[in-house]
């Protein structure tokens, strides 16, 4: 049973309802409120935070460096002090408790409040959200601002239930931490969560045994230790990195070189590759030569150059060919890297062994452990970083009722359609915010909460003053929006590779592009063109 806390009640009908505090749905609150709508926020959880309210396995830290994992108002960076380039779980929590103090947004939050049924009255024209443990809202608008991450994906596997010692999802770790001391631990999956859980186990626990399907292409994170006078000296170089943020593919505050791999000279190249790799975070994925993620050929530049410096700190041969191996098991950046610290040392250890699930698949779990082609290997500890239901599973999850009582599940169970990534037909007044087909899991989460969040709070604006009431996208821009993310994603070299990005880790997913990946400047401008025709798209009334 969720945790239910009462602390605002809501009677009347509301403007606007917003679901989720994460970057985006706090953003979102304090501009409405600021432009007096009658608005309210709810949360299933039981502070502000959204995924780092949740996130709290063993390692669990951004992979965007602080200065741009932050709002870019300057009452709260002016403020804010981060202790390191990337900070970790504890730290986010910290930062998103200040962020309510200084914005005062709590008294217009109810947490514990897990949405589970919403539906649509045609003749009032508004919704009613049903929670647990909470009595129903009425508001003209619904905002779900429900992350990139809101649904764990937990693969079926024989046995899983007779599981005796603890064995925990890594978006529902325990809240009181689970030490790893002197035991057995598994880690299953290999994406940015698995790669953190493994680098911490590797430290403490008896033995580490990791679970691979697919070699994470991780890049060196070079975290630093921040003092006072570093936060002093970053702060008046801010405005200007926000600044362009907004103007960048992705929300970061650097973009891709306007130079062609294939065409700069051998010398340019492996320097260029090199200076990006010494900046450490995602300089090398997101700041490379802009071709890489189109060409083949430039893609196979950047790989190599990255095998090459992680096979060195491999001291095993066998499974330097697991973890980098000498062909690229897919495009290098076309699948999310992620930043890790220590990770490919800790495969030297003694106390680390790393399983290929392509050689030794997982046949079942046990009372004692992990059973494969092997037999049973024992764990005290299993930790399943298998990651989510990625960018839909959100909306999957909740049921939001369109005119002939159809759920998301049902109406995009062959594929997700979307107008401008932020509605859907069908379901008048219900917008999303970092949703399917918007810069989502393609953007920096607070530059998207803002740019976005500014879209979507004009566009409520923009029905308040004209006095209209209900609001529902068309099927026909529903369809040129598909065409234009699947168009970009034909082009590049995304497609080939097995991700969330495209649904491709969940059985049975239809495969597309989930996010909008033409960038946040083009978001921002077909937005903005779409705003200056009236909304176009839209049937506004
Ligand atoms: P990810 O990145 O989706 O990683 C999930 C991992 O779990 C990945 O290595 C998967 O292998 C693996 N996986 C999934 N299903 C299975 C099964 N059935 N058996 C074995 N292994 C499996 O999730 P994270 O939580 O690490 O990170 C999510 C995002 O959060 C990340 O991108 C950052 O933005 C932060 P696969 O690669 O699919 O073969």
């Amino acid at each position: 049973m969720d945790n239910i806390t009462t602390n605002n009640s809501v009677n009347d009908t509301l403007d606007v309802l917003i679901i989720g505090a994460g970057f985006t749905g706090l953003y979102q609150l304090h501009a409405l409120r600021e432009r007096g709508f009658k608005v309210h926020l709810v949360d299933a959880a039981k502070d502000v935070g959204g995924i780092w309210h949740w996130n709290c396995y063993p390692g669990a830290r951004v992979d965007t460096h602080c200065q741009i994992y932050q709002y870019s108002m300057p009452e709260l960076w002016q403020e804010f002090e981060w202790r390191e380039r990337f900070p970790n779980w504890e730290q986010m929590r910290e930062y998103f408790k200040f962020v309510d103090r200084k914005l005062d947004l709590s008294r217009s939050i109810s947490f514990g409040a897990r949405v589970r049924t919403a539906t649509f009255d045609e003749d009032k024209r508004e919704w009613t959200v049903y929670m647990l443990g909470h009595q129903p809202i009425r508001a003209r608008y619904v905002v779900a601002n429900l992350g990139f991450a809101a649904k764990p994906y937990i693969p079926k596997i024989e046995g899983m239930d007779r599981f005796k010692g603890e064995i925990h999802h890594t978006a529902l770790w325990p809240q009181g931490g689970l030490d790893m001391t002197g035991k057995r631990v598994a880690v299953i999956g290999t994406g940015a969560s698995g790669v953190q859980v493994s680098q911490e186990a590797a430290l403490v626990a008896k033995q580490l045994t990791t679970f691979q399907r697919t070699p994470n292409l991780a890049i060196p994170m070079h975290n630093q230790q921040y003092s006072a006078e570093d936060n002093r000296a970053m702060r008046p170089e801010l405005p200007a990195a926000f600044e362009r943020c907004r103007n960048a593919y992705a929300g970061f505050d650097f973009d891709f070189i306007p130079k062609n791999a294939t065409e700069v000279s051998a010398e340019e190249r492996q320097a260029t590759l090199q200076a990006l790799w010494d900046k450490g975070g995602f300089y090398y994925w997101l700041g490379n030569f802009q071709d890489y993620l189109f060409d083949d050929k430039a893609n196979d530049y950047v790989y190599d150059f990255w095998r090459d410096k992680v096979r060195a700190r491999i001291k095993d041969p066998q499974v330097a060919d697991k973890l980098a191996p000498m062909k690229k098991p897919h495009p290098w950046g076309a699948k999310r890297p992620c930043l890790e610290q220590w990770y490919y040392e800790i495969f030297n250890q003694d106390n680390v062994t790393l399983v290929d699930l392509g050689e030794k698949p997982i046949l079942g779990i046990t009372e004692k452990g992990i059973v494969t082609a092997d037999g049973e290997t024992e764990f005290d500890i299993i930790a399943l970083a298998t990651g989510f239901d990625g960018v839909s599973g959100g909306l999957t999850n909740i049921d939001f009722r369109d005119g002939q009582g159809r759920t998301f599940k049902e109406k995009w169970s062959s594929g997700v359609r979307t107008h401008l990534g932020v509605s859907a037909a069908g379901f008048p007044n219900l917008l999303f915010g970092y949703g399917p087909q918007s810069p989502a899991g393609f953007c920096n989460g607070p530059t998207s909460a803002e740019v976005q969040g500014e879209l979507l709070v004009d566009l409520l604006g923009h029905l308040r003053d004209k006095g209209i009431t209900r609001i529902e996208a068309t099927e026909a821009a529903q369809e040129d929006w598909f065409k234009l993310v699947e168009d970009f994603w034909a082009m590049s070299l995304f497609p080939k590779a097995k991700s969330w990005y495209q649904g491709a880790n969940i059985p049975g997913k239809t495969q597309q592009s989930l996010n909008f990946p033409n960038g946040l400047p083009t978001y921002t401008a077909k937005f903005k063109e779409a705003a200056a025709n009236g909304y176009a798209g839209f049937v506004l009334n």
